[in-house]
């Protein structure tokens, strides 16, 4: 039985298709998704705004919030949570350049609106956390845009987030590159920071996905660790990545299984879930994938955590503590081999 509860969004689902060809698979609707995760085994849902609400950019804000209930109703229908909204700022023709730190005043200005319709979402849907992947704030062209004007942005943008809705709590999900070229808020130290900066810090903190963290050339566990440290942990997009490529999105754990375990260690003996957080992931099925195990992925994942976790709950830390004070260090890391590999001791 996991200590934890579990999060997926609709786009972890998908058809296939990447920037060098089509789909593979076929579209399967919003509803059938929720029957599935909740089979499967989910407690709630990561959206987008727009994958709560389609077209957003063409809704009033009333149209929006109805289409937001509804969608509230089908959750309800399969017993699932909403986790988070995030706005899709990626898609769309006003964020060329960027949202927040866009470089023309009207595209920073649609951010902003989409920004407090995904907290009108949200509000809708049950929940109280906005997701941000700054997928375009940063640069191109690295002399396109001060990174100390960029930075400001973003923290001025969170602030109008913030005081837009007074509970609302916004969650920085740090990359340091992909799609942009160089990211002005690309790990967990930098949200930190950003955070401190805002008028409510409290409310700001971050969403750590392993294979960001990796891309960073940092180690996700050590990112978890560093946010929690801070009580700043708010989410986690666990997934896993073949080295310092483009973004993978692999099932959890099938590239470094040592990697995975700690993080696992580090979300359980941190409390991790205490005060609602969700086990998030962040998979992406293979192109190879057949509609039939379009779901694979996710099953995997969870299987895979599921398992470290039970070796987690047994990891002997008197025996940890002996070799650390031993300075006995390459039995520890035997020991902890060992425990990952079946090997009993
Ligand atoms: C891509 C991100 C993306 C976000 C999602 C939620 O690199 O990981 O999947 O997590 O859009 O904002
Ligand atoms: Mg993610």
């Amino acid at each position: 039985m996991s200590k934890f509860k579990f999060s997926v969004g609709p786009w972890n689902v998908h058809a296939g298709a990447d920037s060098y060809g089509p789909a593979t698979r076929s579209e399967i609707s919003l509803e059938e998704k929720f029957k599935r995760f909740a089979e499967i085994g989910f407690d709630a849902v990561q959206f987008h705004d727009d994958d709560a609400v389609p077209n957003i950019n063409d809704l009033t804000e009333e149209e929006i919030k109805a289409e937001a209930r509804r969608v509230k109703g089908l959750l309800d229908k399969y017993g699932l949570k909403a986790e988070f909204v995030a706005p899709r700022l990626w898609m769309d023709p006003h964020t060329i350049d960027g949202g927040f730190m866009s470089s023309r005043k009207e595209d920073r200005e649609f951010a902003l609106w989409r920004s407090f319709r995904s907290i009108d979402i949200a509000r809708e849907l049950g929940c109280d956390l906005i997701v941000l992947w700054l997928a375009r704030e940063g640069t191109l062209c690295a002399e396109s845009k001060s990174p100390v004007w960029a930075t400001h942005q973003l923290v001025e943008a969170i602030n109008r987030m913030l005081e837009y809705d007074k509970t609302i709590r916004v969650c920085i999900e740090p990359k340091p590159n992909e799609p942009i070229d160089r990211s002005i808020c690309g790990t967990m130290g930098h949200v930190m920071a950003v955070s401190a900066a805002t008028i409510d810090p409290a409310r700001v903190g971050g969403n750590l996905e392993s294979a960001h963290a990796i891309l960073a050339g940092l180690d996700p566990a050590h990112e978890i660790g560093f946010a929690m440290a801070f009580n700043k942990l708010f989410t986690v997009h666990l997934n896993d990545q073949n080295g310092i490529k483009y973004d993978q999105d692999k099932t959890f754990g099938v590239e470094n299984l040592r990697q995975a375990f700690n993080q696992v260690r580090v979300l359980l003996e941190n409390g991790y879930g205490s005060h609602g957080e969700y086990v998030g992931l962040d998979v992406k099925a293979m192109r190879t994938t057949t509609d039939a195990d379009c779901y694979k992925h996710l099953e995997n994942s969870l299987a895979i955590f599921k398992a470290l976790e039970a070796k987690a709950e047994r990891f002997d830390y008197a025996f940890r503590d002996k070799c650390v004070e031993n300075r006995d260090l390459e039995a520890l890391e035997m020991y902890t081999m060992k425990l990952l590999m079946g090997i009993d001791q």
